[in-house]
């Protein structure tokens, strides 16, 4: 499909050279979970690559450029910066980048907090994300990239409880949709 070429071409430009190269990353890994789960490989791929349209310049910038474009942001998202390129990102895929697909546009906007009962799509989104082969390695790594092709729900579970101890660390504070993410799928986790 000769979108991904026009998309990719796109992205290179807006994009920082790291972020470009992980956001090839986290489309052919999602491009990997979705013919081991048997979802549409088509959609998990411009999912993959249109994960992070939304990440560039400086939070502050992507901040701006909501206002520009009358995206409303909650209390959470101005407290927690890292949340507003999903927000950003899939009215970007949708406005910008032309893609009409719901599904595309709800696992863009999801990716970094997860939330209860995803969709497949979703869920290969949010783990592609944490595993692609350029994430810099972190204890516990390899074991979800393991699960991620063999039970989805516990890659999800061990992802979102590797996110919340690495925001306890780091003492940021922890969105409400992250912890529902990691409650609704902690059952999975052993
Ligand atoms: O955009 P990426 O770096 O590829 O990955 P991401 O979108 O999953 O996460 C972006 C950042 O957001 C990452 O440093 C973790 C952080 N994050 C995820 N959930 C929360 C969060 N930050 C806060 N403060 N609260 C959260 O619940
Ligand atoms: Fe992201
Ligand atoms: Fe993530
Ligand atoms: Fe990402």
């Amino acid at each position: 499909d000769e979108r991904y070429l026009e998309i990719q071409t796109l992205l290179k430009k807006n994009l920082k050279k790291e972020r470009y190269e992980h956001t090839l990353g986290v489309m052919y890994t999602a491009a990997s979970l979705a013919m081991c789960h048997s979802a549409n490989l088509h959609q998990a791929m411009l999912a993959g690559l249109l994960h992070d349209c939304g990440k560039y310049g400086t939070s502050k910038e992507q901040i701006e450029r909501c206002k520009e474009k009358e995206i409303s942001l909650t209390d959470a998202e101005r407290m927690m910066p890292s949340l507003v390129h999903a927000k950003l990102g899939a009215y970007l895929a949708e406005y910008e980048y032309g893609i009409a697909d719901d599904e595309i546009l709800s696992a863009i906007r999801f990716h970094t907090t997860g939330r209860p009962e995803m969709t497949l799509l979703e869920k290969i989104i949010y783990i592609a994300d944490y595993i692609e082969p350029g994430r810099r390695e972190i204890p516990g790594l390899s074991a979800i990239r393991a699960a991620a092709f063999h039970n989805i729900d516990r890659a999800v579970a061990l992802s979102a409880k590797g996110t919340i101890e690495y925001l306890n660390t780091a003492g940021k504070p922890i969105d409400a949709m992250t912890i529902e993410t990691y409650a609704y799928y902690k059952k999975e986790e052993t």
